[in-house]
C-alpha cells in the first residue's frame, strides 16, 4: 500500500483512509536528496524545515532536480528552455519584499526571512501541466495562499487577487526586449486563491527555490496551465474586478483568464488531449483540471468552461 494520497484514484478505499486521516509527517532534512555537484543550477544551499503533505500530494514519481531546474519557462531570463538556468544569476533576490495590499483591512510587507519562517512549510508534490503540452511532477515546499488571506483580511468588495512579478530591466535579460508587457502579471478569483491547493512556494526538493524556478516566492495553481503559476512575485493585490493577466493580454484568443487544464478545449494551434511528462518518450492523456477535479470542480459549477477557457 502506498503511503501517499493519490488524487486521481477517486473512490478507492485508501483514498478514503488517507482523506480521513489528514496526517502530516515530519520530514527530516536527511531525507533531502544529495545533489550532484556537476548540475548547473543556482541551488541555494539553505535547507528548509517542512512537513510532508499527504492530503493533496500525488504519489507519482517526481521529476529529478536536474530536470526541474534545467527545462523552464521564465521569460524574464530568456525564452529558451535552458535560458532560465543559464541566466539564473541575473535575478537578484537580495532585500526582496513581497507587498500584499489593495482592498484589505491589514496590508503587510513580507521580507525574505518571513517567507521561509513566518508560516509552517509543507512539501506538496504536485503535477504541473504546461500549456505547451508537457508536464512535470515537483516536490514544492510552501504554504497555502489562504494563510496570507487570513492575515490581510480582504474587504467584502475584493473579488479577485492580482499578482505581479519583479520588474528589473537593468538586470533581467528578457526584460530588455518588449516580448511581453512587463512586469509579468497573473490573477485568480478570490475563491480560487483561497482553495487549499493554491500554494505560495518558496522551495523545492527541500531547499530554497532555485532562481530559475521563481525565487524567492512563486505561485503554484496545479489545476491550471503552468503560466498561471507566476514566479518571483513582488506584489499581491486584492481588487474588485478581473485583473490583467500577461498571456491573456498578449494573445486573448489562445489564453483565457481561467486557463484551467481542459483536454476538451484545444489550444487554437495544438491539441490539449495529451501531454509528455518530461523525461518520458510517449505521451499520456491529459486529465480534466490536471487530475485535481475533486478539489476544484465545485469552483466552476454552472460555468461554461469552453467559453471561460
Ligand atoms: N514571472 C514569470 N512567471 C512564470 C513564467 C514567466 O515567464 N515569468 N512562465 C510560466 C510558465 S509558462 C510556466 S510553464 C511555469 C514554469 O515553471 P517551472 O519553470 O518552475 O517549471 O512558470 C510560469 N511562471
Ligand atoms: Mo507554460
Amino acid at each position: 500500500m502506498t503511503n501517499k494520497y493519490d488524487i486521481d484514484k477517486e473512490n478507492s478505499i485508501t483514498d478514503e483512509f488517507y482523506f480521513l486521516n489528514r496526517r502530516k509527517i515530519m520530514a527530516s532534512i536527511l531525507s533531502v536528496p544529495i545533489l550532484t555537484q556537476t548540475s548547473m543550477v543556482s541551488s541555494k544551499e539553505q535547507n528548509l524545515f517542512f512537513t510532508k503533505d499527504l492530503d493533496y500530494s500525488t504519489n507519482e514519481e517526481t521529476n529529478t532536480f536536474k530536470q526541474i531546474t534545467s527545462y523552464n519557462n521564465f521569460y524574464e531570463l530568456g525564452t529558451g528552455k535552458k535560458d532560465p538556468m543559464l541566466n539564473a544569476n541575473k535575478l537578484s533576490t537580495k532585500n526582496w519584499k513581497l507587498t500584499i495590499d489593495g482592498l484589505v483591512d491589514n496590508p503587510i510587507v513580507l521580507d525574505l526571512e518571513d517567507l521561509t519562517k513566518k508560516f509552517p512549510l509543507e512539501e506538496r508534490i504536485y503535477r504541473l501541466r504546461c500549456v505547451e503540452a508537457w508536464s512535470m511532477v515537483v516536490p514544492w515546499i510552501g504554504f497555502e495562499l489562504q494563510k496570507i488571506i487570513n492575515i490581510v483580511k480582504p474587504l467584502q468588495k475584493a473579488k479577485y487577487v492580482a499578482f505581479e512579478s519583479i520588474l528589473d530591466p537593468d538586470n533581467l535579460p528578457g526584460q530588455k526586449r518588449k516580448i511581453l508587457n512587463w512586469p509579468y502579471r497573473e490573477g485568480l478569483r478570490i475563491d480560487e486563491a483561497s482553495n487549499p491547493l493554491t500554494l505560495l512556494s518558496v522551495g523545492l526538493y527541500g531547499k530554497i527555490l532555485p532562481n530559475q524556478n521563481g525565487s524567492p516566492v512563486r505561485l503554484i495553481v496545479p489545476w491550471k496551465y503552468g503560466f498561471k503559476s507566476i514566479k518571483s512575485i513582488v506584489r499581491i493585490s486584492f481588487v474588485e474586478s478581473e485583473p490583467l493577466c500577461t498571456w491573456n493580454e498578449q494573445t486573448p484568443n489562445e489564453y483565457g483568464f481561467y486557463s484551467n487544464v481542459n483536454p476538451y478545449v484545444n489550444h487554437p494551434r495544438w491539441s490539449q488531449k495529451r501531454e509528455r511528462r518530461i523525461g518520458e518518450f510517449g505521451k499520456r492523456d491529459t486529465l480534466m483540471f490536471n487530475g485535481y477535479s475533486k478539489f476544484v470542480s465545485n469552483l466552476y459549477e454552472g460555468m461554461d468552461l469552453k467559453k471561460n477557457f
